[in-house]
């Protein structure tokens, strides 16, 4: 390809079967758009033996707004790099990229057709054991290996560069820290929580906190994240969690990812009483906190291991400051779940959790929780000592 053009369901199939040998010759293949991707293009491409592959295009603008938001195409680069680098570091829990065009900004990935996207399933009542140590080491081998703790000061600045994502950090920065605290056109109120909404808007003390955390998302470039961690871009079947959608990477503060697969857990925490019975709701809930627990112990066991065994730094090597870090990883974390929690109620773009929820009442219920709990993790944020303490602010926000 000699410029860049949109594909059509033909030219992603001569794409798949130009770049995959997967489809031998003279197969007959067929292209399948899915239509729900929030911003690319993106196509199943299978043979008449069952073998598929995807093909996901960057378009120059946001799919599900339209033409009127044009995006930059680099993204599709900024993925396709961010997941060979994930994939090197977590191999099993990050899908594979088979191949990458720069022109075309298009690429070839595995087809995991079998598995599921991760909030749907939560959605439906669905547990999953393997969920929190599968994350946990995403996390942890993906996050400390793209550190300060191993790469060099010289290798991670070029990192740093080569991976400078500024459009796609501008969406996160405002529908993350700027939008639900003012009465932006971008923000999704539903009338019946209006007031609520209203309150962020001139809350000092919140507003304080939260541009502590939009100037880390800012300036803290710790390590390389996937950057938009959220329960639609992972993927689980019965053994297996696999990430995906890592258009939003760059080098920032630790504690963003794991803060947004946390809020995630607890959107759909909060949405349980108003997704299923009660029996099965308390059940769910008991799931989604043990997860939530399991998530953060033991990434921090792994983090705190990797530390010790493979810290290349000398002056990093200190256990003191290795422990102050962590502390500091934690309460980032707390901070930006509650950003998640707070965006993911009043902002541009909703979660399933929320927005399946077809009682009114019940749904503005959830989403006073989310708005209620939101705040109180972003500003206690600091004084929350370890997850334990953590959950029981949220046991305790959810009868509160
Ligand atoms: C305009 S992009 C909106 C959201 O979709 C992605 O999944 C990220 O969550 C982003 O915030
Ligand atoms: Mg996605």
């Amino acid at each position: 390809m000699s410029e860049y053009k949109t594909f059509n369901a033909d030219e992603a199939m001569a794409f798949a079967d130009e770049h995959s040998e997967l489809f031998g010759d003279h197969s007959k293949l067929t292209a399948a758009e899915f239509d729900d991707a929030n911003l690319n293009l993106v196509f199943r491409v299978e043979n008449d033996k069952g073998t598929s592959l995807i093909v996901k295009q960057a378009l120059p603008y946001v799919r599900f707004v339209g033409e009127s938001w044009p995006l930059t195409t680099d993204r599709a680069r900024i993925e396709a790099e961010v997941l060979k680098m994930h994939r090197r570091f977590c191999p099993e829990h990050t899908v594979e990229v088979r191949y990458f065009d720069p022109v075309a900004c298009a690429m070839l990935m595995e087809d995991l057709k079998a598995f599921r996207i991760l909030r749907n399933e939560l959605i439906a009542g669905k547990k999953f054991n393997h969920l929190a140590p599968q994350m946990a080491k995403y996390l942890a081998h993906t996050l400390f290996f793209t550190s300060d703790f191993v790469m060099s000061s010289e290798h991670k600045k070029a990192e740093v560069v080569r991976f400078l994502n500024p459009e796609m950090c501008l969406i996160s920065e405002d529908l993350f820290f700027t939008d639900p605290y003012c009465n932006h056109e971008r923000n999704n109120i539903e009338p019946s929580i209006l007031e609520k909404a209203k309150s962020l808007w001139h809350d000092d003390a919140l507003k304080a906190e939260v541009a502590m955390l939009k100037a880390d998302f800012l300036s803290k470039p710790q390590a390389l994240l996937h950057g938009s961690l959220h329960s639609s871009n992972i993927l689980i079947d019965d053994e297996t969690c696999k990430v995906f959608d890592a258009e939003f990477g760059f080098f920032g503060p630790i504690g963003f990812d794991v803060g947004c697969l946390l809020g995630n857990l607890l959107l759909n925490y909060l949405a349980c009483p108003s997704l299923h019975d009660a029996e099965d709701a308390a059940e769910q809930q008991a799931f989604l906190l043990e997860q939530a627990e399991q998530l953060w112990q033991q990434f921090s066991e792994l983090f705190t291991e990797l530390m010790n065994r493979e810290t290349q730094d000398p002056a990093l090597e200190n256990s003191l400051y290795q422990q102050r870090f962590l502390r500091q990883v934690f309460s980032d974390a707390a901070g930006y779940a509650g950003c998640e929690l707070i965006r993911r109620t009043v902002g541009l773009v909703h979660a399933a959790d929320f927005d399946n929820i077809g009682d009114a009442g019940k749904r503005a219920g959830c989403q006073r929780s989310a708005l209620k709990l939101g705040r109180e993790l972003i500003m206690q944020r600091a004084d929350l000592n370890n997850i334990s303490q953590l959950l029981n602010l949220v046991r305790y926000q959810q009868t509160g």
